[in-house]
């Protein structure tokens, strides 16, 4: 039990992408991050926990975006949490449930639930892995792959990640970008573990052009219809023979159940920033694997305390699909953590108390763009 908040503070970093990574949404160049800094004192002892937001900087992935983050952060989410502390205390488990009133918003509750949960591990000596119920100690690494401007520079792109030992390809399609771009990677890589993600790019008019990468034996298509579009999605699932693989569309375990029922999701890609944190994500494994739907993890170019949590979620015995979890070097040239590395195709679970890595300070300092402690006022 934590018997006291005693400071939350959010910073905001750039980090410098190494090369400009293009989705059917975007191209990023940096990856802006909102983190939570929460100090607590717990069973006597200050501990200091944090939080790793997804939130892009525009709402184009989803609804939430970075500054709309750390202002519902600030005056709604953290003097929520601080209310129900001071009324009932509190426990990383009752987080979403004193949020509960704050409708939506699930990337910015999931970074304070992964404040609160990370200091709570860190008072109790407890790793992330252990917590959730890792059954490996190391998981295969996948890479996604950007849109590029022609084929040539993909294949280059792509031979160097399974030359760095790189388990699966995820390739990023668009309407434009799509039957070519997969074929030429066939082609030349032959029957390596090859999937694609649409980023909602396609309307349900397009089953029938969709239906021609069934050809490439891949082993999913990833949200080619609207976040909302799930009875749609099943109707394409039953047009296509690629498995069909939810992403934007999953946002709780209730989104997951009602795609597994309607046969709108084959697969799904479980990122805890997108279903409000890792006590969601885990339920949503638990619900998959009961139905026995795979499940992977996804990525949102987190740093090194995201994608190391990340990697302890993809420890679980459901996710039985190669996920997003590359090395920090992936992205990035110098990590705000000591880097996340992949070896020999494999990421390792990590087993030291709390979610991951923390924040090296002199890195901390030098990517700030913006810092702020939030009032925590008399409550
Ligand atoms: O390895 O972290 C990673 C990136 C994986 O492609 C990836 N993420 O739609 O899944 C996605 C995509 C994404 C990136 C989404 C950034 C939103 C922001």
């Amino acid at each position: 039990m934590i018997t006291s908040i005693d400071s939350v503070q959010l910073h905001t970093i750039s980090l410098p992408i190494r090369t400009p990574f293009t989705t059917s949404f975007s191209t990023q160049t940096v990856r802006t991050i909102l983190l939570v800094e929460l100090r607590a004192t717990i069973g006597g002892v200050s501990v200091t926990g944090w939080g790793e937001c997804v939130a892009l900087p525009d709402p184009v992935y989803s609804a939430e975006y970075i500054d709309n983050a750390r202002e519902v952060l600030s005056r709604y989410l953290v003097p929520a949490l601080l209310d129900s502390q001071h009324q009932h205390g509190m426990t990383a488990e009752t987080v979403s449930h004193a949020l509960r009133h704050i409708v939506g918003h699930r990337m910015a509750k999931a970074a304070l639930e992964m404040a609160v949960l990370d200091a709570q591990l860190r008072a109790s000596g407890r790793s992330l892995a252990s917590y959730l119920g890792a059954v490996v100690d190391r998981v295969p690494s996948g890479v996604s792959v950007g849109i590029m401007d022609t084929v040539p520079e993909l294949l280059r792109a792509v031979e160097g990640y399974l030359g760095a030992g790189y388990q699966r390809i995820k390739l990023k399609v668009m309407p434009g970008w799509d039957l070519e771009p997969v074929a030429a990677v066939r082609r030349a890589f032959g029957e390596i573990p090859l999937q694609v993600d649409a980023n909602t790019a396609y309307t349900l008019q397009d089953a029938q052009y969709l239906r021609r990468l069934d050809e490439f034996d891949l082993l999913l298509i990833e949200q080619p219809l609207g976040d909302e579009d799930l009875r749609q999605h099943a109707e394409l699932a039953r047009l296509i023979a690629t498995p069909m693989c939810l992403d934007e569309s999953i946002v709780s375990a209730q989104s997951a159940a009602d795609a597994i029922e309607l046969g709108a999701a084959a697969v799904i890609n479980i990122k805890p920033g997108r279903v409000g944190g890792y006590l969601e994500a885990r339920r949503i494994h638990d619900l998959a694997r009961a139905h026995g739907v795979g499940v992977w993890c996804g990525g949102m170019l987190e740093t090194g305390l995201g994608r190391a949590a990340n990697a302890a979620l993809a420890a679980l015995p459901g996710f039985t699909l190669t996920g997003d979890i590359s090395g920090s070097d992936r992205f990035y040239v110098r990590d705000l953590t000591e880097p996340v590395t992949m070896t020999d195709g494999f990421v390792a679970v990590p087993s030291e108390p709390g979610v991951g890595p923390v924040p090296i300070p002199e890195m901390l300092a030098d990517l700030t763009i913006d810092h702020r402690e939030v009032a925590l006022g008399s409550a």
